[in-house]
């Protein structure tokens, strides 16, 4: 079968390493702090650069591609996926961690396709590629099993409404290079990751932030879920301050769920791939389907602990990504 995006996938792990470098680095130096939306809302020169970096990078080799990047977005670039290839890219997920040193730090590099077009059984997918799970336009299809589960091709045509073809998180303090390709499993620095097989959600760890607005009743909201989902109870909340390691996290099965309203589809699309390519499950945090620029989601090891939060979390909505 011909593979018509591992070349590019391979580019973006190599891009993510180089961007990696660049903010180890920078780390050494002064970093002087920009901000965006809000006072808490967090750039600097770095992601500034090392998005740029990126984007010429592809540009050399795919001088056709779109791109969706955060600082980009930032400075008036349209925020639109389309049937073109297009990368989505946040140059540092987790700046503000970024900025005080906090050693999660990511580089998170997604690439979708064909946005929205069903694809006969197959096409795209691995060996021995097995899914479930419900899906409809701009979804992202949960599976039911992880990579060592699968047998067999796919007995019924996919409902491809997939958005993400691959997506490359490169969490550069630790040196973790998560990768997945649609069909073909998650991994981390070449090993196959999958999410945890605990069904209580009261022996989960669950992760979650506090994201960037400071608006008091969405504050109230975001502490009334916390309590919510803490008293059910839970083993424990995380936070690691970047939603592309969060959800990396829950692919490794070292905690059970990731929810949050409010962080952008860079933070989001890379990482989403590689959740449900280690068997996990993506789901709005109503309950619905997940909408990669919808700025909500819960990522989930099964459907019963996604289903239990979202019946938990005081829901709202902010500005979709693709809001013009
Ligand atoms: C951040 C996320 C973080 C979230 C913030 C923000 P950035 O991304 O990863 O988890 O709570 O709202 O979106 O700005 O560091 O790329």
């Amino acid at each position: 079968m011909t593979d018509l995006w591992q070349d590019a996938m391979d580019h973006a792990v190599s891009a993510a390493r180089g961007a990696g470098q660049v903010v180890r680095e920078a780390l050494l130096e002064d970093r002087m702090v920009m901000v965006k939306s809000s006072s808490v809302d967090l750039v600097t020169q770095t992601d500034q650069k090392v998005e740029q970096l990126i984007i010429q990078s592809v540009k050399e080799k795919f001088p056709t591609h779109r791109f969706i990047g955060e600082e980009s977005v930032a400075a008036g670039e349209p925020c639109v996926l389309s049937d073109e290839p297009t990368w989505i890219i946040d140059p540092i997920d987790g700046t503000t961690n970024f900025v005080h040193r906090f050693p999660f730090v990511a580089v998170s590099i997604g690439f979708s396709v064909n946005k929205q077009r069903a694809e006969p059984a197959g096409r795209a997918s691995g060996p021995g590629q097995q899914r479930a799970g419900p899906a409809g336009p701009g979804q992202q299809l949960s599976r039911a099993s992880g990579p060592s589960q699968r047998a067999g091709p796919a007995a019924e045509p996919l409902l491809a409404f997939l958005q993400v073809e691959f997506g490359v998180v490169y969490s550069c303090l630790e040196d973790k290079m998560f990768t997945a390709r649609r069909g073909r499993g998650s991994f981390c620095n070449g090993d196959p990751l999958q999410v945890s097989e605990q069904k209580a959600i009261q022996q989960s760890i669950i992760a979650t932030e506090f994201g960037s607005d400071r608006d008091p009743e969405v504050v109230d909201k975001i502490f009334s879920s916390l309590r919510n989902i803490l008293c059910i109870p839970v083993h424990g909340i995380r936070s690691a301050g970047t939603a592309a390691i969060n959800m990396c996290l829950v692919a490794s099965g070292c905690v059970e769920a990731y929810y949050e309203i409010g962080m952008h589809v860079w933070d989001l699309a890379a990482a989403s791939l590689i959740v449900s390519e280690a068997g996990g499950v993506l789901m709005d945090v109503e309950g619905g389907p997940f909408d990669l620029m919808s700025r909500r989601v819960i990522a989930a090891n099964n459907r019963t602990i996604a289903e239990r939060i979202s019946g938990e979390i005081q829901a709202y909505a902010p500005a979709r990504d693709d809001a013009a």
